[in-house]
């Protein structure tokens, strides 16, 4: 059944199916901050079981995550290598120079990922002068680069050169089952070649709240102080951890679908000659749109494309992001490309 509105602004607007619902009011619940809490414990050990890690940690949110994971490996002053187009570098109010006290050092790339030569520019000698490079995050799959997957391949080169020179790797992988789906590698695969991996719950895989952090039992054992200290430590949080649990169980292996719809919105739109897609092939289920050629602002397409129902968010000067997710079916598609039609067709 087609929905009023067809809302495309992310994958983080889902909401909770009436199984996930009932799971959440079956929940049994504790303290979690005692380690009361069964069904929180349940979900990280099965986020731990997934990825393949010793360990994981239940947080509020994928922002939390990614900076109890910076705390947990840096110190005050290190350097931090991210890319330019990052999450962490664009959309986390600064929290690593705020709460960590670390420096980041972004690299501009086009595809998201660094090379070696990449890392080797920006990797610090050991000089007095200069702040240490400690740590590399990455981001999988890449949301201002149009939901990129990094290679597994590219992902082991980084990995070698992090061994040499004693640097730890986190992974940004919000949408790290929308990567493994893609590629066909295992989630195990590519959270084995980081110290740590970050994932969200609460977007493609549809819970209400909550993302995990997985990685060493010694890292999640610091990064759960870390937690506290950052207000993240949760009481009877079972109500949502519940909703995770249903979500692993129930969601992972439909995101194909949105991938799919993600290429039939994509397909409608590349036939509007004055839109062009940023990247034009399509990985995940992410579409992202530069409107420059068709002479409208992102402020009026985003208010004309809302008038026939369908919202989209800015995504930088020029361009707007249609996000697909298990809220969206394939009527929601077609009227998302016929407002894309109407709006920007002649
Ligand atoms: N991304 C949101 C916005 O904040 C941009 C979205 O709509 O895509 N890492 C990545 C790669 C993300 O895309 C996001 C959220 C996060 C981290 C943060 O997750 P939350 O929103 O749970 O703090």
């Amino acid at each position: 059944m087609a929905h009023e509105i067809v809302d495309l602004r992310s994958d983080t607007v889902t909401k909770p199916s009436p199984g996930m619902r009932k799971a959440i009011a079956d929940a049994v619940v504790g303290d979690d901050v005692f380690g009361d809490d069964p069904t929180v414990k349940e979900l990280e050990s099965l986020a731990a079981s997934i990825t393949g890690q010793e360990s994981a940690l239940f947080v509020p949110s994928g922002t939390m995550g990614n900076e109890v994971a910076i705390l947990s490996h840096t110190q005050r002053g290190d350097e931090v290598i991210v890319e330019y187009d990052s999450h962490i570098f664009n959309y986390e109010t600064a929290g690593p120079a705020v709460m960590s006290g670390v420096q980041l050092m972004p690299i501009r790339t086009q595809s998201g990922y660094f090379s070696i030569s990449d890392l080797e520019d920006a990797l610090r000698p050991d000089d007095i002068h200069e702040p240490m490079t400690r740590l590399i995050c990455l981001e999988n799959t890449h949301n201002r680069k149009g939901g990129r997957v990094v290679p597994i391949e590219a992902l082991r080169e980084i990995r070698h050169f992090a061994d040499c020179h004693g640097l730890r790797i986190h992974m940004d992988g919000a949408r790290i089952f929308n990567a493994a789906c893609a590629s066909g590698v295992n989630v195990k695969e590519y959270c084995s070649l980081c110290d740590s991996t970050m994932f969200c719950l609460s977007k493609g895989l549809g819970a209400p709240i909550g993302s995990m952090l997985v990685g060493s039992q010694d890292f999640i054992e610091r990064a759960r102080r870390y937690r506290k200290m950052l207000g993240g430590g949760m009481r009877q949080a079972g109500v949502i951890a519940a909703a995770g649990i249903y979500a692993l169980r129930n969601n992972i292996d439909r995101l194909e679908e949105d991938h799919r719809r993600a290429r039939v919105l994509a397909q409608g739109i590349s036939t509007i000659p004055t839109l062009d897609l940023v990247p034009s092939e399509i990985e995940t289920n992410i579409v992202v749109v530069d409107l420059e050629r068709s002479g409208k602002s992102v402020e009026e397409a985003i208010l004309r494309l809302e008038q026939y129902g369908v919202r989209v968010v800015a995504f930088g000067k020029t361009r707007i992001r249609a996000v697909t997710h298990l809220d969206i079916d394939d009527e929601d598609i077609e009227r998302a490309i016929e407002a894309f039609k109407r709006v920007f067709g002649d």
